[in-house]
């Protein structure tokens, strides 16, 4: 499956490792653990992870991203993982790249390198970069593992969504091959200061209902700016105070920012991501996000919600 990518990776001295932009415990854990397995399996070889900053996630071993002038592209293999669409790529200048290759799991919106591999039912990225490295036949390093474990962790909902198969714990179970510290990973994952605790406790009193029955938060500039939190902690961070909520099957954060106003979407049970995609989004069947114009797309976009609800019922 990954034939091509593994050539690629042997035929460069240079590997370069891109990912989307606001990085997530997946984007990193498969750019850090891709990296190490490059560099253990193949010594002498260069590789560099490029992008903006791991922000929530900095705790993650070598998430400190290298900053490489545009001359060290020309004779490189740019691999752009977790990433669906172009524009989301963080570092731009894997155009200059001698050879691309891109691996995936959200649903396919175009083509953007030379070599793609993606597949929508892994539950993350990390996952099909540990299959890459079960089929190149390297060997694991304790930080590779460490890292594509978190990302496996991370966009499975701690193994709770449904993408979560058979083959992500076979895969989570090859990485535990390796000393992973899950008591302190969680830790690092979950513990809230007292602080978070008690913004999440403020946007859970901020969550409306639409008259059929989707939850949502609107967040406006001013309120925004009032915020101890930065925009990716409100946007991405928030949503997930309308998870688990008994008859809510649909929910969404909207958050007024510079560029317009920030959407992520989620249900438990319907496929969201058209909605998402038609509004310029993207992302995966339950859990997807876009950037909207103003308030009046947001309120569009809940009238589209409701539909949906509509037509499930
Ligand atoms: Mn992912």
């Amino acid at each position: 499956m990954f034939e091509a990518i593994i050539q690629a990776i042997e035929a460069h001295d240079t590997v370069i490792l891109h990912r989307h932009a606001s990085p997530d415990g997946d984007a990193l854990g498969s750019q850090i653990g891709l990296k190490h397995l490059i560099l253990h399996n193949y010594p002498g070889k260069t590789v560099y992870t490029v992008g903006d900053g791991a922000g929530r996630y900095g705790f993650m071993a070598d998430s400190k991203m290298d900053e490489i002038p545009d001359e060290a592209f020309r004779d490189a293999l740019a691999i752009i993982l977790d990433t669906s669409g172009e524009t989301l790529i963080s570092d731009q200048r894997f155009h200059l790249a001698k050879t691309t290759a891109r691996i995936d799991h959200h649903i396919f919106i175009q083509q953007i390198a030379r070599h793609e591999v993606t597949d929508s039912t892994a539950e993350s990225c990390c996952s099909l970069v540990a299959l890459m490295a079960q089929e190149a036949g390297w060997a694991l390093t304790p930080l590779a593992a460490q890292s594509l474990f978190t990302g496996m962790v991370t966009d499975s909902g701690r193994f709770r969504y449904d993408s979560t198969s058979a083959r992500t714990f076979r895969l989570a179970a090859y990485l535990m091959s390796q000393p992973i510290d899950t008591n302190e990973l969680y830790r690092n994952l979950y513990a809230v200061d007292l602080d978070q605790a008690r913004l999440r406790a403020a946007f859970t009193q901020k969550i409306q209902l639409t008259e059929k029955g989707v939850a949502y938060i609107y967040t406006t500039k001013e309120e925004m700016a009032a915020l101890p939190a930065d925009l990716f902690s409100v946007s991405r961070g928030m949503v997930s105070v309308m998870n688990d909520l008994k008859g809510i099957d649909i929910w969404a954060n909207f958050t007024e920012c510079d560029q317009g106003v920030l959407c992520e979407l989620r249900s438990s049970r319907y496929n969201i991501n058209p909605i998402a995609t038609s509004h310029g989004g993207g992302g995966h069947m339950k859990a997807s996000g876009a950037t909207l114009k103003n308030r009046e797309e947001a309120l569009a976009m809940l009238r589209e919600l409701d539909q949906l609800m509509e037509e499930g019922q």
